[in-house]
């Protein structure tokens, strides 16, 4: 398949790709979780949920395994790094504190669970992660390659932390990237758009970016 994408048209073939669905979960996406407690606006993430929608029933009827990932930690904290936890406390969203949907960024807390909109289905895979990237200390590369997968098709939260650190992850370890611009976004919009610059600069250099329409129509 073609699409019509960024830098120049991005080719996949359906059986070799997987749809990555980054971190839309209760904490990055809702109210009083800890995006917003970080300080964030989470207007510009929320917005974006119809359109993963689309994507995802869209990969799904290409037969294209759907990959969730989730960012979160241990409840004992044990594979938080202490950098990660000062830092979240000096910022107000201390992590395994309590907050208004439970432990905050802690694996099987309300606020760790994908938003009801984008339910994973009992076949999808759900990779718990503890850093910024998919790849880090995460079973995912065996996943893709069990499965012959080649290419990835991205989207998700947020466009300069999880997703771009992901997909340069998977741009060293071989996999055509192609982020979905609608269908990801920062907090920030002057991020989400710095981000699809660094990404197809250079011819490419870690992926391609289209929109939820291109992917549609091709
Ligand atoms: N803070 C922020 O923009 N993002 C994160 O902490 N994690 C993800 O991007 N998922």
């Amino acid at each position: 398949m073609i699409v019509d994408a960024k830098p120049y048209e991005y080719t996949f073939d359906p059986e070799k790709t997987a749809l990555l669905v980054i971190d839309m979960q209760r904490d990055f996406c809702e109210h009083g979780g800890f995006g917003e407690m970080l300080g964030n606006d989470i207007s510009e993430v929320t917005a974006i949920i119809p359109q993963v929608g689309k994507v995802i029933d869209h990969c799904r009827s290409l037969g294209m395994p759907v990959i969730y990932t989730k960012e979160g930690h241990l409840p004992d904290l044990s594979d938080c790094p202490p950098s990660k936890l000062r830092r979240s406390k000096k910022q107000g969203a201390g992590i395994g504190d309590m907050g208004p949907m439970g432990r905050i960024m802690i694996q099987g807390e309300p606020g760790n669970d994908i938003v009801p909109e984008l339910y994973p289905k009992e076949e999808d895979i759900v990779i718990h992660k503890c850093g910024k990237g998919s790849f880090y200390k995460t079973a995912l590369e065996d996943n893709l390659q069990e499965k012959g997968i080649e290419s990835l098709i991205v989207t998700g939260v947020t466009t300069h932390v999880c997703v771009q650190t992901t997909i340069r992850e998977a741009n060293d370890r071989g996999y055509e990237c192609l982020l979905i611009k609608d269908a990801s976004a920062a907090y920030d919009r002057a991020d989400h758009l710095a981000s699809l610059q660094m990404i197809t600069q250079q011819g490419a250099i870690f992926g391609w970016t289209a929109d939820t329409e291109s992917l549609l129509k091709a």
